[in-house]
């Protein structure tokens, strides 16, 4: 039995860039890409040393790379502050009084900091940190509402050299001491508490409860932004406020080697305790900044919003490291995408003449399901360019969005990348690569990305296999936080020479990725193997279903059956016969094999507080056993319960 993954389904949709878009890019045909990447590959340092002059060196770097692999060290002897790069370079120019970043909070409260306000905010914050203990190579656990004050921490913290790790506030006090004990964090910056969906969210409460037991920590430093009355330990916890009165806002940023540690960011295993990713400072900042320029086609004057929270790495590189370091408007909202209502979102899109969005398919699908009627009552023509990430974006979903907020004007860039990648890898330029709906088309300069066989062998044409990278680039991650043993166990073992991302892909005969899922999702039936991107993307097909997921359920029969968890749109009741219905669909639009055995209707599927679908979670369900392993990235438990109870 091959080992490889089948695809049943060719989409054949081809979007051109348009001619007026491709004439103002950077690179403007698919011809030129390709000479470019091809350049690129085939001379990496020279490639990567000329992208390096796009940031501000206090010393020049020696070496481009070492690698002894599984571990790369960039720009060896070279010498930079991401801090100053975000910051300190633009104020000499026109920039030193453009909005660097542009707040909403969700109950309506508007800020905007320049970068000459941003510049000053951070200062005081690192002096703050310094004030309090904090030293150059220190673990700072940021855990912050969706405020500047999050930006500020970060680039407080890369100032001085201290490390950060954010954690998104909707974590629970035991994954915050988790967090804390793994890294050693000798001091957390919170807040009493932040907003979401008209409540309060309770950081500081959750810290005092997270540091119970907990030796390392000296210092809590909190912000206050809802005014709460709240708990405060003498001799450990101080308020940012007060402490601004004693510290002066000067503060020069310190010359850091380019391997310089600047963040940890964890991310949940499949199993086991979380991992914590650690990026150092030249090459991350040179992915995140290159990547921001090519990709996002950013120009001077465009408002640049990314809906992710900073606590996840999509709001580290595309919030604060790329934007800010490329002088970009940044815009922040700090709530939900349908508070108070269903068209927040584009709301602010038209109040502030948003001209890049970039979002997730999970809140793309939940659009579509609120209804059409939201965007409308918008006026969304500033957008010239809309971007997703974090799964597979189905076609139906890609189309909707094109249609409905691209107003079919707007490239759409589906960016693939993960968080140990630390920037985008594989994704279209919008004005050289025609997208398709549904793939996130071709590798990024210097990116070897490759599909490959159990034997590690390349594969043909639109066959599935693993989805690797075959050569170190500058901002991959370089250990997992104290376990290098577990970082080359988990990325560099699988695949011989080679780092594995744990997706499944195939590429069609353009050389265009699709990735399938993740290689340990992909179902089984009866010798045929089938990824989960396929079976759901059928399924969400169907007019009457708004989000699905599918895993494997052994079966002596077949191997595995296939069950799939489908919600359904606002107001469509779910019958027996509804469910005999979307079988059929999926076995018309895929073929008999596919076929889920059952489908399980349920109000909402389990996902990570970043959205993505926690499959692992179903299939325990699915398979009748006890759920075990981490669930504490989940984001609403009450999900697990009714999901339990619809099995008994
Ligand atoms: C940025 C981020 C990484 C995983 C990755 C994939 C999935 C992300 C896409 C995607 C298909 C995309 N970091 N993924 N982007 N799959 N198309 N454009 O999400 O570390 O949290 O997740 O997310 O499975 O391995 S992450």
């Amino acid at each position: 039995m091959s080992s490889n993954i089948e695809t049943h389904q060719i989409e054949t949709r081809v979007f051109k860039p348009s001619k007026d878009f491709s004439k103002t890019s950077l690179v403007g045909s698919l011809a030129e890409y390709k000479k470019l990447h091809a350049a690129s590959l085939k001379a990496p340092a020279k490639f990567w040393a000329g992208q390096a002059a796009d940031l501000f060196w206090r010393k020049k770097w020696k070496t481009v790379l070492d690698w002894k692999p599984p571990f790369a060290k960039w720009f060896v002897g070279g010498q930079l502050n991401a801090s100053e790069n975000c910051l300190d370079r633009h104020l000499d120019g026109p920039r030193r009084n453009k909005a660097a970043i542009i707040w909403e909070g969700e109950p309506g409260e508007k800020r905007v900091l320049t970068y000459q306000q941003l510049h000053r905010e951070v200062c005081v914050f690192a002096n703050i940190l310094k004030r309090n203990g904090a030293k150059k190579g220190d673990r700072v656990i940021i855990y912050l509402p969706h405020i500047p004050e999050a930006a500020i921490a970060m680039l407080a913290c890369a100032r001085i050299g201290a490390v950060h790790s954010v954690i998104f506030g909707g974590f629970s006090s035991t994954s915050i001491r988790d967090r804390i004990e793994d890294c050693g964090a000798t001091l957390v910056v919170t807040a009493d508490a932040g907003y979401r969906r008209g409540q309060t969210v309770t950081l500081k409460q959750n810290v005092d409860q997270a540091l119970e037991g907990v030796t390392t920590v000296k210092r809590v430093i909190v912000f206050r932004r809802a005014g709460l009355d709240i708990h405060i330990q003498e001799g450990r916890d101080v308020w940012w406020h007060r402490e601004a009165e004693y510290v002066s806002a000067d503060c020069p940023a310190v010359a850091l080697d380019s391997e310089h540690p600047l963040f940890i960011l964890y991310t949940s295993g499949s199993t086991g305790k979380p991992k914590g990713i650690l990026h150092t400072t030249a090459g991350y900042l040179l992915g995140a900044v290159i990547t921001t320029k090519y990709v996002f086609d950013l120009k001077e004057n465009d408002t640049y919003w990314c809906t992710a929270d900073i606590g996840w790495i999509t709001g580290h590189s595309y919030i604060v490291y790329g934007p800010l370091a490329s002088g970009a408007t940044v815009l922040m909202y700090e709530g939900a995408p349908n508070w108070p209502q269903p068209d927040r979102f584009w709301k602010i899109v038209a109040e502030y003449g948003v001209t890049i969005l970039y979002t997730a398919p999970t809140a793309i699908r939940a659009f579509m399901k609120w209804g059409d009627e939201w965007p409308k009552k918008h006026d969304l023509s500033s957008l010239r360019l809309l971007g997703t990430v974090g799964e597979p974006i189905n076609p139906e979903a890609w189309i909707w969005y094109h249609k409905n907020i691209g107003a079919e004007r707007c490239p759409i860039v589906d960016t693939w990348w993960q968080t140990e990648t630390g920037a985008m890898m594989i994704t279209p330029l919008p004005g050289a690569i025609p997208a398709k709906p549904g793939t996130a088309t071709l590798p990024f300069f210097g990116i070897d990305a490759a599909i490959v066989d159990d034997k590690g062998q390349e594969v043909g044409p639109n066959e599935g296999g693993k989805l690797v990278i075959r050569k170190p680039w500058p901002s991959m991650l370089r250990t997992i936080y104290g376990d290098k043993a577990r970082y080359k166990q988990a990325y560099w073992s699988e695949v011989k020479g080679c780092y594995f991302t744990g997706d499944g892909a195939r590429r069609d005969k353009d050389g265009y990725f699709w990735i399938v899922g993740r290689i340990d999702d992909v179902l089984n039936v009866a010798g045929h193997r089938l990824g989960t991107a396929e079976v759901e993307s059928a399924l969400v097909g169907h007019d009457d279903v708004a989000e699905a997921a599918v895993v494997g359920r052994p079966d002596e029969m077949k191997g595995q059956a296939v069950v799939a968890f489908v919600t359904l749109r606002n107001g469509i009741p779910a019958t027996k016969e509804l469910a005999e219905k979307i079988r059929k669909h999926v076995g018309n639009v895929i073929g008999p094999i596919a076929k889920p055995d059952e489908i399980r209707f349920t109000e909402a599927l389990p996902k990570t507080r970043s959205g993505k679908i926690m499959r692992r979670l179903l299939k325990q369900i699915a398979s009748g056993q006890a759920v075990t392993g981490d669930t504490t990235t989940l984001e609403d438990l009450s999900v697990l319960a009714k999901l339990k109870q619809g099995d008994e």
